[in-house]
């Protein structure tokens, strides 16, 4: 059994609607049980122009699943909600992107999965939402924890708190 952290965000249609239909349909997979998820974010587009900001949660997994399949699991959800990959070279608004940010503390170095997350560390709308969940978690790589890495950023892009809390039963 492995723990994983899944990022979870959405800036093109029912973002809210996206974020938690992905985590509905993440737990229904065989061999994924959801532990915890954190709270919603707004979060300022980062590397990329876009009108539409974003809504960004992380949540945490325990799955008997390999790394590789997690991913395709993962590749199929977007699909399903309609994901649509337009380009290679940039990034474009979608409806879902749902990312391995950690796998326990596997380092992965494939052409098309590499864990941890190679922007996890450069980015508040990952870090955020993993101070809630675990921020004394080291980072395999770099060693420092979640909060020094949060600390580091230099110029962290803008991430609000969205409204309240939404519940829902997995
Ligand atoms: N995802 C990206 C690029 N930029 N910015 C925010 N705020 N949230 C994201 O999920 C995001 C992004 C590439 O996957
Ligand atoms: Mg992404
Ligand atoms: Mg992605």
């Amino acid at each position: 059994m492995a723990i994983v952290y899944l990022s979870l965000g959405s800036n093109k249609g029912d973002r809210i609607g996206y974020v938690q239909q992905a985590t509905s349909l993440l737990s229904a997979i065989d061999g994924i049980n959801i532990i915890r998820t954190s709270a919603f974010y707004e979060t300022e587009p980062w590397n990329m122009t876009s009108d539409t900001w974003f809504v960004n949660a992380v949540i945490e997994i325990k799955t008997s699943l390999t790394p590789e399949n997690l991913l395709s699991e993962c590749q199929r959800i977007e699909k399903q909600l309609g994901r649509e990959r337009e380009r290679e070279d940039a990034y474009d608004d979608r409806t879902i992107d749902i990312d391995i940010l950690l796998y326990n503390k596997e380092i992965i170095n494939e052409e098309n999965l590499i864990i941890p997350h190679k922007y996890f560390h450069l980015r508040a709308f990952t870090l955020v939402p993993m101070l809630e969940l675990a921020p004394d978690l080291e980072h395999p790589i770099l060693h420092k924890s979640v909060t020094d890495l949060h600390s580091d950023l230099e110029n962290p892009e803008m991430v609000f708190l969205y409204g309240t809390r939404v519940e829902f039963n997995f």
